[in-house]
């Protein structure tokens, strides 16, 4: 029991980052052409986050929209980092807001973000778009896919996105859909958690 006079315990602090081998797989190329090719990207990303079994099977990546740079990208974290919050997409959005400086991505100041996912976002995800400042969303695999092997996605309404639409964010539906949706299914075949509030955690780690 502390008392007065005691040292303060150690702030918590929660650090968030992604596996060493992602590092290396986006340092070859800065900047993307296509909708296709920074797909490619993001799909190799969630395929190589089964097979190395370091989280679920998505990824995603923030890119300015002009120039096609990549900003940051990130992978699913939830059962690697033991936190709920740390699909593919919020770790990019993170990530990118880290590099930029900035809470937001949108300000008249820099120059436009899009946010390429490897998955519709779920409930979570869609929320954080709408409050990261990206201006466009381009998905891969639909909700359906991630719900028909058992993920929890949350509410998402067709007003979710209106509301998104009315604030001027733009969304382009099923690039590489087939493709990042067997990524989804090979990891549910090799046995991979279905995480939700519910399951019960496995020890963190490889394997
Ligand atoms: C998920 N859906 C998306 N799009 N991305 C993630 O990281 C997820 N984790 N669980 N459902
Ligand atoms: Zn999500």
């Amino acid at each position: 029991m502390a008392s007065a006079g005691d040292a303060p315990s150690a702030a918590p602090r929660v650090v968030i980052d992604v596996p060493s081998w992602v590092e290396p797989a986006t340092r070859s190329r800065q900047a993307y052409g296509t909708d296709d090719e920074k797909m490619a990207l993001v799909i190799d990303l969630a395929r190589e986050n089964v097979d190395r079994r370091t989280g679920g099977p998505f990824g995603a990546a923030v890119f300015e929209t002009a120039s096609g740079r990549l900003v940051a990208a990130g992978v699913n974290s939830v059962t690697r980092l033991q936190n709920c919050v740390l699909h593919a997409e919020v770790v990019a959005i993170m990530l990118a807001q880290h590099r930029v400086r900035s809470f937001t991505l949108g300000p008249p100041a820099l120059p436009a973000h899009e946010l390429i996912t490897s998955c519709e976002p779920c409930a979570m995800c869609l929320g954080v778009t709408l409050y990261s400042g990206v201006g466009r969303v381009v998905m891969a695999a639909a909700r359906e896919d991630a719900i028909a092997v058992g993920f929890d996605e949350g509410p998402v309404f067709a007003e979710s996105y209106a509301y998104l639409a009315e604030r001027g964010v733009t969304f382009v539906r099923d690039v590489k859909r087939a493709e990042s949706a067997s990524i989804i299914r090979a990891y549910r075949d090799a046995g991979g958690p279905i995480y939700n509030a519910r399951s019960t955690p496995r020890p963190p780690g490889p394997g």
